[in-house]
């Protein structure tokens, strides 16, 4: 039996604010978070705090449904028989986090048959809860959520977020300098999930980045979606690691082209 979109969405949103004070009192505990390893660069972190909150997620989500799948950002990897597998990257916005600036989010997306049906982004720093399930709205602390409405790119606040690896930020640092002349301004937050949600809440315009892993994206895509934001690649592909474009559908047309004709979905 397909579960309730909106049962899950209250674990995830339960265990999201568990994991959240865990994160955030490891975090206000000590002047200096202590980094525990590295992944894909040197500058690629992981802290004790990630690696603790993603086992307290795993533990609480499968023992509350054993039947389920995980697929977690620093290791989690259950297959499950259920039809239910969760996404979870518990601190997105890890550098953030290291140097105690307030922009991380634990992120929690339920998926049944591989599509997001309920989401939560949880800022422990702010307190801070985006919450959606498909076709139920966004809502940011229990209040609806809605796009900006924005229809000029060069009216349009856009977030960006750039990858670990030094070439890969050389080309996204020319895709930049061609979209920053075209844009009102540019934001860079440092958390996928979170510029999701501000797309979501009218915070930016438009966000887009190349590189996302599948748990910076679920649950803040889902957010975003159920807010009015269309969430594409290019040419109507999905989003996903070559390129994640989000705005409302007034604004994505014009923020797509520029990005297609500057092959923004690739590395130079
Ligand atoms: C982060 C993403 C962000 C990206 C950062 C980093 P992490 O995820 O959420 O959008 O620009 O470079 O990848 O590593 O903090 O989980």
């Amino acid at each position: 039996m397909t579960p309730d979109p909106g049962t899950l969405l209250d674990l995830a949103v339960d265990v999201a604010h568990e994991a959240g004070r865990l994160v955030r009192d490891r975090r206000d505990a000590v002047d200096r978070i202590t980094v525990s390893a590295t992944k894909s660069t040197p500058t690629d972190v992981v802290t004790e705090s990630d690696t603790a909150a993603e086992a307290l997620i795993r533990r609480r989500l499968l023992s509350a449904r054993p039947g389920d799948g995980l697929l977690g950002e620093e290791g989690a990897t259950v297959t499950g028989g259920s039809g239910v597998a969760w996404v979870v990257d518990p601190i997105d916005g890890t550098v953030n986090y290291l140097y105690d600036i307030p922009q991380y989010a634990v992120s929690i997306a339920a998926q049944v048959d591989g599509r997001t049906v309920a989401g939560v982004v949880h800022n422990p720093a702010s307190g801070q809860t985006w919450a959606a399930t498909r076709g139920g709205g966004a809502r940011l602390d229990g209040r609806p959520v809605r796009e900006s409405g924005c229809d000029r790119l060069d009216r349009a606040l856009v977030a960006t977020g750039f990858g670990y690896d030094s070439a890969r930020r050389a080309a996204q640092a020319d895709v930049l300098r061609a979209v920053l002349p075209r844009v009102r301004d540019v934001r860079r937050l440092g958390a996928a999930s979170l510029d999701l949600c501000g797309v979501a809440t009218g915070w930016f315009d438009a966000y887009y980045e190349r590189g996302l892993a599948p748990w910076d994206l679920a649950a803040g895509a889902l957010v975003a979606e159920e807010a009015g934001v269309l969430v594409e690649g290019l040419g109507g592909a999905a989003p996903g690691p070559e390129i994640v474009i989000a705005a409302g559908p007034a604004l994505f047309p014009a923020l797509h082209d520029l990005l297609a004709s500057l092959g923004a979905d690739r590395d130079g």
